[in-house]
């Protein structure tokens, strides 16, 4: 049995979505607006649709928190749709309402693969749940596992390093967050963040989308998460998983990744440091070509990985296609889109990756309760002659 796991609910026109969240050691603090910062940030990202400015998503928490502390019981967390005023007899759950339906299929999203799949004749019985709507839920459950990550000082940052064709400039660095949060396109470099919104108004003038690469950082980190032993418990295969999940994501790099496939093995990893040159880090390297992952299983340095996103495939100019229902050629459904979601889809990551971790905290560290979780963390940390890291 997994340690933690969420189950999202609801369509991306229905009236709400919901997700339950099963494994939240209890004690951690924990409140509506921890989350609604979260929310808030999914939704921001230049070439967003008209969609993010109709929402603006908060979460109820109904469930598993009492007084600002959880209590080991599940939780539950709500987002409403507010586009549900307009979409309620489309929509409709009780037999009955009227709806055209909708036959023109869009290359690229899950429209033909699940009308076969469901035996469906109307592809909003796919979109509604293919929509990257669901993304929200995800990124609510995920500000709660981020809140548990935080106690023990580790923290997950996102940036985009590409948009269409361009990237920025190739940094060794650690991002400056406060100047991807100040972007709208979460990009630290603000010369490459102007080129990539003026690539966005190209591809929106074109009736284009554009794709890109986010990079997600997760610091404070300990050693020893993960598993060398089975296929299925390798941390790199399981963040690797999560980050593939995310709607549109076509690729998946861990650390150097594929650059390194071009290296000689004297170049590709990571030397490991004498104590004296440790500095505030145990085990330091001189590099991180590994991304922070070594045999499956954390090596103590932040854990770097990225996610390349494919231009979404809702096209303002469609796509030729085919009639679901005649079978005669046409253009490809449209109502509206966004231009570009790789911002977005780092933040989404952000959260898989916060899971993912939370997770192989608990397997590792167990603990019904915070105060149990971080005592054996803290014991661990001892053992391994480290100090518990400060949250920054
Ligand atoms: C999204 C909401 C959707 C889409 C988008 C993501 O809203 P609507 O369908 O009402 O415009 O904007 O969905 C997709 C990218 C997709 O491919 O389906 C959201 O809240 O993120």
């Amino acid at each position: 049995m997994t340690a933690l796991r969420f189950l999202t609910a609801g369509e991306s026109h229905g009236q709400a979505l919901t997700v339950i969240l099963e494994g939240v050691p209890a004690g951690l603090s924990l409140t509506s607006q921890d989350i609604d910062r979260d929310l808030r940030r999914r939704q921001q990202g230049y070439g967003r649709s008209k969609r993010q400015q109709i929402e603006e998503d908060h979460a109820e928490i109904l469930s598993g928190v009492r007084h600002g502390r959880t209590l080991g019981s599940p939780i539950c967390l709500l987002i409403r749709n507010r586009v549900w005023e307009e979409w309620q007899e489309v929509m409709q759950v009780e037999p009955g309402g009227e709806s055209k339906p909708l036959t023109r299929l869009r290359p690229g999203h899950a429209d033909l693969v699940g009308v076969m799949k469901y035996g469906f004749h109307d592809v909003r019985n796919v979109l509604e749940r293919a929509s990257a709507r669901e993304t929200a839920a995800r990124v609510a459950a995920g500000a709660v596992f981020r809140r548990l990550l935080a106690e023990l000082g580790i923290s997950v940052h996102s940036h985009v390093i590409a948009i269409g064709e361009v990237w920025a400039p190739k940094q060794d660095r650690e991002p400056d967050w406060e100047m991807v949060e100040a972007s709208p396109v979460r990009c630290a470099d603000p010369e490459t963040s102007s080129k990539m919104v003026r690539a966005i108004d190209a591809a929106k003038e074109a009736g284009e989308t554009l794709g890109g690469i986010f990079e997600v950082w997760a610091k404070g980190v300990p050693i020893g998460l993960g598993s060398y032993v089975h296929w299925d418990r390798k941390l790199d295969g399981r963040l690797a998983q999560a980050i593939m999940s995310i709607h549109a994501v076509k690729g998946v790099e861990v650390g150097e990744g594929f650059a390194l496939s071009h290296l000689m093995g004297s170049q590709a990893h990571d030397v490991i440091l004498p104590p004296e040159k440790w500095g505030s880090q145990p085990w330091a390297r001189a590099t991180n070509r590994a991304g922070g992952l070594e045999g499956g299983v954390t090596n103590g340095q932040p854990i770097v990985i990225r996610g390349a996103v494919k231009p979404i495939a809702t096209l303002p100019r469609p796509l030729p296609s085919v009639d679901l229902r005649t079978g005669s050629p046409v253009p490809a459904h449209y109502e509206r889109s966004d231009i570009c979601t790789v911002p977005a889809a780092g933040v989404i990551a952000e959260a898989m990756v916060c899971l993912v971790l939370a997770e192989a905290v608990l397997e590792k560290f167990g603990g019904d309760s915070m105060e149990e979780l971080l005592r054996n963390y803290r014991s661990y940390l001892q053992d391994i002659g480290q100090r518990l890291p400060r949250p920054s």
